[in-house]
């Protein structure tokens, strides 16, 4: 029985309370003498405050109060930290106040907050605030930031870079010199607006009394937030609580500690009463992190018959106007560690600027410099495919790592854990029948019609941990994780985790894993997270960490209530300890499989105590910390075949094969819903998202009416497979999965429409790829 839970796509227990309305999200927490806050938000870019008034509004009908960033300040409320800094670069980290004091740097930035005893009675008041601005020049271009000349940000910040870092591996200029062949490129990765469901929002109740509070957030990591807070509130940790109940997708935009956070604990303080904010969809779009935004200058060298040689890369990474929780960390670790790919490069160097500009501060967004990194490579080898006249998959074949166990070092440092890119991509040409459908694509150029296929072949570093790189590399906290496994008289189990899923189902995985471990029915196990009262420190889910990680934690108690309960076994059976062994839910002793205990016997014996080994603790529980030896590197090959309408412009997709590696799988059913969102987020980015700021870095595409998100009705059923490359990091062998799809998505798809668009000799468009922008190059083409 115990076997076949650990792989079985039993059904997401998360989901009848989420598809039946019963959940409960921040917004529904409703307290006692509850006031509700609204933030006053600059419409300048860039401006000098010169008065705030705010007499009026707080005359306004159930206004408690309208406060400002200076009040705040002085308040004891400090500027909100930055939590990475790149070392060896000089990262500046100029003050993030959370309220402006007397400089607004984005649309958006907070200027005032106004608290009112209903929603509606504190938006109206806020537009009451009276603000006198003195508009500044602005920028919103990363590269154009760090030209003489142009507006500065920040005093103590020179031509407004925050940072620069390099990477270096191998000897790229003798590589350069030695190639047969050269390629060049700039790739615009543009910037992105995560859209989760559910926007953010925050509860604070504070308690002069105590000096304690207790915080509702939309996070995906309370712990860190609780950290944080107590950094920037001036309470201690151990009086704060933050409880990230029901959170409604985050994708990296619910990591940070927002300015919000701050705010309704100040706001609960001066009022003395509990006080709510919730963002509303439009204030998402200018004050929630956005995500990537690098301008990447690129070249790739290579011999004629199609080795890859090396990269060379200059990269200017939009930080936006200040620093957010992890954002330096994105650019640098996350993307410029990981050039090599799936390939076997010898020689990289990558110089990246991370820059400020009067725009969203940038952080992680689903893939977090993954897609960055890998949607450069991808283009790389496709040009320099093209320019030797190579099949695609015949140079990805010429350059992948050979499959690997027990590591391989690429050019940047990092040891990968284990790999066999090959399989996969064989798998998934297999999976389209590419031969063919290359003859069916020359038959259909021949009638004029366009279809393209595009490839991506990934290999990606998540499941963040070890903590002694996290310290290396320069981020502020740890990356292990921990677990408690209590199991009550009657055999049932809690389990609490540090992790916070939000959206992902480890609720159901994490119960399959004990489950299949210790011979209890899934059902029989509650899993707990999302509070840090509640449970054991964690350092939060992102970075597809919480399976490889969270698992290691959970399966270091699940061995130690083995351990106890063969010590149990043996005094009940009148054994010795060695003699008993442990297999399907039973404990026996070796050669006797019929005299046996259950763990659900042990689990009474251990909690009533009545027979039981001297000088043993009672009770069964316990508590692990897991820290990994190395991330964990997940890889496989995705596939788009797209067909471009060449009258229209618009691009539709015709077929998508993913096949992924993410080790063991736990449960192939929520593997498969993690790669289904993925794919749609990352072609997202390929064909319709991104932000636009004018010259004025006001923010064109503020609303969903501007800014498009991918819908369920534009796509076809993905074809997906997988290939079972465990990972000796861990001890289940499981690698993460909760991004490969957006990481993969967008070079396959982007790839696949330069195909289609190959006998019009356009080899390059930026992204997104929308029918105006194909069309327009079809037309030009065409001329
Ligand atoms: N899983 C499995 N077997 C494996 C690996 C994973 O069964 N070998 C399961 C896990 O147990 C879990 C799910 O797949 O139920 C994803 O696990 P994992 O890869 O560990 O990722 P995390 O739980 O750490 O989630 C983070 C990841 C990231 S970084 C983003 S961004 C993202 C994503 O997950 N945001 C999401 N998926 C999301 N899904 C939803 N619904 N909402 C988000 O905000």
């Amino acid at each position: 029985m115990a076997s076949r839970i650990f792989g079985s796509a039993i059904k997401r227990r998360e989901d009848p309370r989420l598809i039946t309305g019963q959940a409960k999200y921040t917004d529904d927490f409703v307290l006692p003498g509850m006031a509700h806050m609204a933030v006053v938000r600059s419409p300048y870019a860039h401006a000098k405050i010169k008065a705030i008034r705010t007499k009026k509004a707080a005359a306004m009908e159930g206004v408690l109060g309208v406060f400002t960033g200076k009040e705040m300040k002085d308040a004891g409320f400090g500027p909100i930290p930055c939590a990475w800094v790149v070392p060896g670069s000089d990262t500046k980290t100029p003050p993030y106040p959370p309220i402006a004091i007397d400089t607004v740097r984005y649309v958006g930035n907070a200027v005032a907050i106004v608290v009112a005893t209903d929603r509606y009675l504190a938006r109206d008041a806020a537009e009451a605030v009276e603000v006198d601005y003195d508009p500044l020049p602005a920028v919103a271009n990363a590269e154009k930031a760090t030209a003489k000349g142009q507006p500065q940000l920040h005093a103590d910040v020179p031509n407004n870079v925050c940072f620069k870092w390099t990477v270096k591996g191998g000897d790229v200029d003798a590589a350069f010199k030695s190639a047969d062949v050269t390629v060049k490129e700039r790739i615009i990765n543009q910037r992105l607006v995560p859209n989760a469901m559910e926007p953010r929002a925050a509860l604070a109740q504070y308690s002069s009394a105590m000096n304690e509070v207790t915080l509702w957030v939309t996070s995906q990591n309370p712990h860190i937030v609780r950290f944080l807070l107590s950094l920037d509130t001036g309470i201690p940790e151990q009086k704060i609580r933050v409880i990230a109940p029901e959170v409604g997708g985050g994708f990296g935009s619910k990591i940070p500690h927002y300015p919000e956070d701050s705010m309704v604990i100040f706001a609960s303080k001066v009022c003395g009463c509990p006080v709510k904010w919730t963002e509303t969809r439009s204030e998402n779009f200018r004050s929630t992190i956005h995500g990537r935004d690098h301008i990447q200058d690129v070249e790739m060298a290579a011999k004629k018959d199609g080795t890859i040689l090396a990269i060379r890369a200059k990269v200017w990474a939009n930080m936006g106007a200040y620093l957010s929780t992890a954002s330096t960390g994105i650019p640098t670790i996350l993307h410029g560690l990981m050039l090599s790919g799936a390939y076997d490069i010898k020689n990289i160097h990558e110089d990246v600027y991370g820059v400020f500009t009067n725009t969203t501060p940038t952080d992680a967004y689903r893939g977090a410099g993954r897609p960055e990194a890998t949607f450069m490579v991808e283009r790389l080898v496709e040009l320099v495919a093209a320019k030797l006249k190579m099949d695609p998959a015949d140079i990805r074949r010429k350059n992948f790592i050979p499959p690997f166990k027990d590591g391989h070092t690429v050019a940047t440092g990092l040891s990968y854990d284990s790999g066999n890119y090959i399989a996969a991509f064989e798998k998934a040409l297999k999976m389209l029948d590419y031969a063919g459908l290359r003859r069916t694509q020359a038959e259909l150029r021949r009638k004029g019609e366009y279809i393209g296929i595009g490839f991506c072949t990934y290999s990606e570093i998540c499941g963040l941990g070890p903590s002694q790189v996290a310290g290396a590399v320069g981020f502020g906290g740890g990356l292990w994780e921990s677990a408690i496994v209590r199991f009550h008289p009657s055999g049932k189990v809690n389990v609490m985790v540090g992790i916070s899923p939000h959206g992902q189902g480890e609720e159901t995985t994490f119960a399959q894993i004990v489950a299949s471990e210790l011979g209890v029915a899934v059902d029989d196990v509650e899993i707990t997270h999302g509070d840090t009262e509640r449970t054991p420190m964690g350092w939060g889910s992102y970075g597809s960490r919480s399976t490889p990680v969270g698992s290691g934690a959970l399966m270091g108690a699940i061995t130690k209530i083995k351990d106890k309960a063969k010590i149990v076994t043996a005094h009940l059976l009148e054994a010795a300890v060695e003699d008993i062994e442990y297999s399907d839910g039973r404990f026996f002793v070796k050669g006797s499989p019929g005299k046996f205990k259950t763990i659900q016997d042990v689990a009474l014996m251990a909690n009533v105590a009545w027979n039981y080994p001297k000088g043993l603790e009672p009770g069964l529980e316990a508590s692990a910390f897991f820290d990994p030896p190395n991330f964990v590197y997940p890889f496989g090959a995705h596939i788009a075949v797209v067909r471009v309408d060449v009258e229209t412009g618009e691009v539709r997709l015709e077929r998508y094969v993913a096949v992924d590696d993410c080790g063991r799988v736990i449960n192939p059913m929520i593997v498969e819903g993690q790669i289904h969102g993925g794919i749609v987020q990352g072609i997202g980015q390929a064909l319709w998202e991104g932000a636009v700021y004018d010259e004025n870095a006001q923010l064109l595409t503020g609303s969903m009416m501007d800014y498009a998100i991918p819908k369920a009705d534009y796509f076809p059923l993905f074809e997906l497979a997988m290939t079972e490359t465990p990972t000796n990091v861990n001890p289940l062998g499981v690698k993460g999965i909760g991004e490969t799809g957006t990481i993969a998505s967008t070079p396959a798809v982007y790839n696949a429409v330069m195909d289609a668009l190959s006998p019009f000799g356009i080899g390059k468009l930026d992204m997104p790829l929308t029918p105006e922008r194909v069309w327009r190059a079809i037309q030009s083409a065409r001329r």
